[in-house]
């Protein structure tokens, strides 16, 4: 017989009340405010609002005080990606907006002025007010005006703010959105460091990369097929040498928001697990998650301590965005080494399995290779295309564009046109270290690729010929002779 069958009647509503006395456990003490009954209001502050990755500091009041924002929309040209520029609209002349910090039951007095310099009118709708529009409505001004409304803080929890002025996705498009925390009563646990990171997507006239200055195309929004995916306004933002800097044992809470206007966000950090993810920026938190997701307008707060040092990749983990758009952030976690906890790479050996032919690595020898004597440029230019995008394409991009900073344009490549082995070394040995190709430098690896001679014959007379490195038909036995040459 089951246990439980035994158990007294009386104790299971008991049983199941404890259990909901517990369950709250994984919940901040929430308090709810008596609309009726607000808490008094002592003192005022101006609030200090901070540039992404940037938080700012704790709230020390002991009461509740009222907080005065001040927020300047700004409409400039700034950079999108390296060589790409956009005519960006901004929440204090950044992309994401300014940071706001107040805490609940705070009287938030709020001023935004639109620069007299603008184009447009535009207004704020912060998630964290209850009223109507979010503000949307009370603070409606053209260039050159200012709006001021005042709201009560009612709930806690991280909101976003955005313009919700129409057309309201073109608005948000542009860059207009950022964070509000709006801290519990009891304040937030102490952490080591506090980082605010928003992922947003821009529509752009050309595609990924393309340099100079790019409009906002419509017909890509409106399709939801963003050129651009980044996080904390632009590519690079806040990885590589503007990298969130943390030391080895230090813990660690992240403002996670995501701007939209499209896409929802699944937010993950490579080499990290989040011990704690507060869902949806609300009250409730869950333990021991890898990817959280994160809804267009929504938000996340995620805590973790760095165990050992390495850097961490904040990315979308829906990953062509990640790679190829530009949604990275990083976190560098700088410390000794504990390996007992991750070993490192411990040895690389060869790997060949017995009695199998696998010997011979790489392209299989196609049988008919050795009897073709050698092909007419046509043939070539067409073999060499489909060989561009079963071996190429992944990096070097379609025509040959390449990803700024990333994977070196092929496309009309001065780096290319000057080397006298028509790039065969490149493909035969791959490549590593810096080079600077069209002016811009490149420090990555390109793999060695396993291709016959044929093949490469075809794949570099498509270069040469159709992405405008000079022309000219390559055979097979050029391929050879600098194979023989370079033994
Ligand atoms: C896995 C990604 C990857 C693939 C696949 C790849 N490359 Fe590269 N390639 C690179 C990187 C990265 C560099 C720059 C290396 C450096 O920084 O030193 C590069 C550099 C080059 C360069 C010299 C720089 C320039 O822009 O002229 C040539 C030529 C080149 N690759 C040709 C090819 C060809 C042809 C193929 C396909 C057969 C190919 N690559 C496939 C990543 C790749
Ligand atoms: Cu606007």
């Amino acid at each position: 017989m089951n246990s439980i069958h035994n158990f007294p009647k009386l104790l299971l509503p008991l049983l199941a009340a404890v259990i909901l006395l517990l369950a709250p456990a994984c919940q901040r003490d929430k308090q709810k405010f008596n609309t009726d009954n607000l808490p008094p209001i002592k003192g005022e502050v101006m609030a200090k609002l901070t540039v992404a990755p940037e938080v700012p500091p704790r709230i020390q009041a002991k009461t509740n005080t009222k907080v005065i924002v001040h927020l300047e929309i700004v409409e400039q040209v700034m950079r999108l990606a390296d060589g790409v520029e956009y005519n960006f609209w901004t929440f204090g002349g950044v992309v994401p907006g300014k940071f706001i910090r107040v805490r609940q039951g705070d009287l938030v007095e709020f001023h935004l002025h639109n620069h007299p310099d603008n184009m447009f009118p535009h207004n704020i709708d912060l998630h964290a007010v209850t009223g109507p529009g979010g503000g949307a409505e009370a603070t409606l001004i053209a260039p050159g005006k200012s709006a001021q409304f005042s709201f009560r803080a009612l709930n806690e929890g991280l909101y976003v703010y955005h313009c919700a002025t129409a057309p309201v996705g073109m608005h948000i498009a542009n860059g207009m959105y950022g964070l509000i925390l709006v801290e519990p009563l009891a304040g937030m646990s102490p952490v080591d460091h506090e980082f605010y990171v928003m992922q947003s997507e821009f529509y752009t006239s050309g595609r990924f990369g393309e340099r100079g200055l790019q409009e906002f195309d419509m017909q890509k929004a409106l399709d939801e097929n963003p050129d651009y995916v980044v996080m904390n306004g632009a590519v690079g933002a806040s990885a590589g040498e503007n990298a969130m800097q943390v030391k080895v044992g230090e813990t660690v809470r992240l403002f996670l928001g995501n701007g939209g206007p499209n896409l929802v966000s699944s937010f993950h950090a490579i080499g990290e697990i989040f011990d704690k993810v507060y869902i949806e920026g609300g009250s409730m938190y869950t333990e021991n998650v890898q990817t959280t997701l994160i809804p267009a307008g929504g938000s996340a707060i995620v805590e973790f301590k760095c165990e050992v040092p390495g850097t961490l990749h904040l990315v979308d983990h829906s990953i062509f965005r990640a790679f190829n758009k530009g949604a990275i952030a990083q976190i560098k976690v700088i410390g000794e080494e504990n390996h007992d906890v991750f070993s490192g790479k411990e040895k690389e050996t060869v790997y060949l399995p017995e009695g199998s032919a696998i010997q011979k690595v790489g392209e299989r020898k196609d049988a008919s290779e050795e009897v073709v004597s050698e092909r007419t440029l046509e043939e070539r230019l067409e073999k060499g295309e489909s060989l561009y995008k079963q071996n190429c394409l992944a990096c070097h991009m379609d025509q040959g564009k390449g990803v700024i900073g990333v994977f070196p344009p092929l496309n009309n490549s001065d780096f290319l046109q000057a080397r006298d082995d028509k790039g065969f070394g490149i493909i035969v040995n791959g490549l590593q270290g810096e080079i600077v190709v069209n002016g811009t430098s490149y420090n990555n690896i390109m793999p060695a690729m396993h291709m016959s001679d044929d093949n490469i014959a075809s794949v570099m007379t498509y270069i040469f010929t159709e992405l405008n490195n000079g022309g000219g038909l390559i055979n097979a036995a050029d391929v050879r002779q600098w194979r023989e040459k370079n033994k």
